[in-house]
């Protein structure tokens, strides 16, 4: 075979895989939303990949890890369909065949997904189809088997349909995005939803918790800032009319609790900071925010534990789950079963409808998003997602604080200047900050006054900046009088430790 049809061969192939990925993922939206090609394969990579993997997508990727995950999907297809259409070169069927196989792979293995439905099976079978009918009929566009035999015309209409094809992949690949995103039921019935207000509301943000330092991180983080960290490709949506959570296992009561029961019920707000457990030291995914909810607690009361339970295992409508100490739950600290968010329902990438937020634990021990179900445990009973992956199976969030002025590496004005940033340990608070620059001693920061003790409080330290480079470092005091650890440690398996340290160039 010679070199161009191997390439005409290849392109084909890759327009028809682009095609394929585009029809599926428009059938997805309308017939099973969460079982596209790209959702099945990205849900099982997540799922497969050891703790080390996700650690190091976090640290490359940031928030930014499901483009990466894609993305790299994406190339990979298109190298498949490229290998397809050249075996299709070579010998008619072969890559036709290869199509079919792959789509019914993935459909496959859609069917094993924990959220998938009775269609899970259609999008990825209907992509290869839709592929091998492309690469068929691209492979007869092909100019003939004489080098310029088929001469000028016939090359230029095989282009042309190879880059309109992909063009149709493409715009079926967007609309199913959009029409996805639009028709979830989570977004149109959020959008008309009007949260109650809250029995006990939390108390008003003094004014003197922020403190006026240009660059410092707000003291409450606006929804669309709040970092997302799970492991769903396409967000869940739930629908809160047929929305339940049932909490049961080692109960004396079975309980179940609908939308409209939970809507019903006192509410309480409180302010709480949410921590990822692969935030590195100096990191930013974290959070604060007003929460809406109800207290897990009372929940719990209602269906009386077993005297000898010691984990909650909540798990969500994609399969995820998080085992949290029951002792969290029902130590009268704010554990809330939690449906606003800033005054807003929970954004739908945030849990919407029911979220969990308990104060002073990592999120993957804790803060299950689209909630659906509590079972009472054991902890050497029951395994949770993170947990079997190698994570840490307690998750208290560790004593912190971060420099957020002036930013790691930039160059700063010799003269009046200031250090400032954040400091948390939510559960216990934080009562106070130091401040080393260089080998000098350390200086305690001005605090603000923090919202509470579940959340993290800014600090700030005047500086007098001469010129030369300059290492700065913070550490903070909790109000138990432990003054945060220096010892390094990486996120895995239980959370990163140490101190921030920055250098500036002062000039
Ligand atoms: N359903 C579900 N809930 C989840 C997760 C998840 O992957 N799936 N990730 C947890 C983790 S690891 C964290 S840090 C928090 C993050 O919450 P956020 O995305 O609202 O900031 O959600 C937790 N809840
Ligand atoms: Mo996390």
């Amino acid at each position: 075979m010679n070199a161009s049809r191997a390439w005409r061969g290849a392109a084909a192939g890759a327009a028809a895989a682009v095609l394929g990925a585009g029809a599926g993922e428009l059938v997805a939206a309308v017939v099973a939303p969460t079982s596209s090609p790209f959702a099945v394969i990205g849900g099982a990579l997540i799922d497969v990949a050891p703790s080390w993997a996700k650690d190091a997508a976090i640290a490359w990727f940031g928030t930014s890890d499901k483009i990466a995950l894609l993305t790299a999907i994406g190339i990979v297809l298109l190298i498949l369909g490229a290998a397809a259409g050249i075996c299709e070169a070579r010998r008619p069927r072969v890559g036709v065949v290869v199509f079919v196989a792959v789509g019914i792979s993935v459909g496959g293995l859609a069917l094993t997904r924990e959220d998938a439905g009775s269609l899970a099976l259609v999008p990825s079978v209907l992509a290869g189809a839709a592929g091998a009918i492309a690469l068929r009929m691209l492979a007869r566009t092909r100019p003939g088997t004489g080098a310029d035999g088929a001469g000028q015309p016939s090359r230029r209409a095989f282009l042309a349909w190879t880059i309109g094809t992909a063009a149709v992949g493409v715009v079926m690949a967007v609309a199913g995005g959009l029409g996805r995103a639009g028709a979830a039921a989570a977004t149109t019935v959020r959008a008309a939803l009007k949260l109650p207000r809250p029995v006990t509301p939390a108390p008003p943000i003094p004014a003197s918790a922020s403190l006026d330092v240009a660059g410092i991180t707000p003291v409450v983080t606006p929804n669309p800032d709040f970092y997302r960290i799970d492991t769903a490709l396409v967000v869940p949506s739930v629908d809160p009319s047929t929305w339940r959570l049932r909490i049961h296992g080692m109960v004396a009561q079975e309980v179940t609790l609908t939308w409209d029961e939970l809507l019903a019920l006192p509410l309480v707000e409180s302010v709480t900071t949410l921590s990822c457990v692969s935030n590195e030291v100096g990191g930013d995914l974290i959070g604060n925010a007003v929460w809406l909810g109800y207290p897990i607690r009372e929940l719990l009361q209602r269906a009386v534990p077993d005297a000898d339970a010691d984990m909650v295992l909540s798990a969500s409508v994609d399969g995820f789950t998080a085992g949290t100490p029951l002792e969290a739950l029902t130590d009268g600290r704010a554990a809330l079963l939690a449906i606003g968010m800033n005054g807003e329902p929970l954004p739908p990438e945030h849990g919407f409808p029911v979220r969990m937020v308990v104060p002073g634990l990592y999120g993957y021990v804790s803060a299950t998003k689209w909630v659906t179900d509590l079972e009472v445990t054991r902890f050497d009973r029951a395994t949770a997602y993170w947990t079997a992956r190698g994570w840490s199976d307690r998750g208290p969030i560790k004593l912190e604080s971060r420099i957020d002025v002036p930013r790691q590496g930039r160059a700063v004005p010799a003269g009046d200047a200031v250090i400032a940033g954040v400091a948390w340990l939510p559960g216990t608070g934080v009562s106070g900050v130091e401040v080393q620059v260089d080998d000098g001693d350390w200086h305690g920061a001005e605090l603000a006054t923090a919202i509470s003790d579940d959340t993290w409080v800014q600090w700030r330290r005047p500086w007098k900046a001469e010129s030369g480079n300059h290492r700065i470092r913070c550490r903070a005091i909790s109000r138990d009088g432990t003054t945060q650890t220096d010892t390094v440690a990486a996120p895995a398996p239980d959370g990163a430790s140490g101190w921030h340290t920055i250098t500036v160039q002062v000039s």
